[in-house]
């Protein structure tokens, strides 16, 4: 069996010096159980030293993601305050391993989420929405995973960025979402390839965080998961992310030599 604490140490040393490990072996694969307990344990390391927890993420939230790695339901993560950058900022590649970006919806919470909310009920614990990428990074081998790889992995986050709050009674159901490379458009999709809805998203982090033994508290942030596929960022590549009416995001990933890495 795998020794959890050994497991977080090697997926932490991973995120830590930038060195993709190998996913385990078919016959070793974690049951979703085992995998929240090493996520447990590489969070807890981050805090011990001196990150803060700050929010959970929502992943594998579309039909695409889910079928890519065979499951039916989404996965969570939890989010530290050295994972976010601010909006414009020039992300240091070094640090990463394959970092790819992803626009999602991002809710900030004024009450703790209840144990299995409706999406209404998800919807009263909302002080605001915002527009927000996601810079996730397998720390395995070729983005290669199965589900209890990657939910141990902390389902692969890496980073974020938040554009600027909105009410939280602003129509989210629908967002025209797209992404661009240095002005050149490559993805575009909706908010409603969040699960249908992102407070579906939020309902289901909710019932995930209860199941789970995770709390969650007013000022939080999850990230309600990917409105479409994640694009690879390359040293040098300006993203740009527009939300329609919640407006735009960009960000920079970071050359070599960029004075800013
Ligand atoms: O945020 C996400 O949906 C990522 C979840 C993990 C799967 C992946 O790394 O693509
Ligand atoms: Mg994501």
């Amino acid at each position: 069996m795998t020794d959890p604490d050994a497991r977080a140490e090697i997926l932490d040393l991973a995120a830590l010096e930038a060195r993709p490990v190998p996913q385990l072996p078919p016959g070793e694969s974690l049951s979703v159980e085992a995998a929240y307990a090493i996520q447990a344990r590489l969070v807890a390391r981050r805090l011990a030293r001196g990150e803060r927890p700050v929010g959970l993420k929502l992943g594998l939230t579309s039909e695409a993601k889910m079928k890519q790695v065979g499951v039916t339901e989404v996965i969570l993560g939890r989010l530290t305050d050295a994972m976010q950058h601010p909006e414009g900022v020039s992300i240091d590649l070094g640090a990463l391993i394959h970092p790819r970006v992803e626009p999602e919806i991002a809710f900030l919470l004024r009450c703790p989420l209840p144990p299995d909310p409706t999406p209404e009920q998800a919807l009263d614990c909302v002080e605001a929405v915002a527009p927000a990428l996601e810079i996730i990074d397998s720390r395995y081998e070729g983005f290669r995973f199965d589900l209890g790889d990657v939910i141990a992995d902390n389902a692969s986050s890496a980073g974020f960025v938040l554009g600027h709050w909105h009410r939280p009674d602003t129509d989210i159901g629908n967002v025209p979402i797209s992404l661009s490379l240095s002005g050149a458009p490559c993805e575009t999709g909706t908010s409603a390839a969040i699960l249908g809805h992102p407070l579906n998203a939020l309902a289901a982090a909710g019932r995930i965080a209860a199941s789970r033994g995770i709390a969650t508290a007013a000022g939080d942030v999850v990230l309600a998961g990917a409105a479409t596929a994640a694009v690879p960022l390359s040293p040098g590549a300006r993203v740009g992310a527009e939300f329609g009416p919640l407006g735009r995001i960009e960000i920079r990933a970071g050359a070599p030599e960029d004075p800013e890495n």
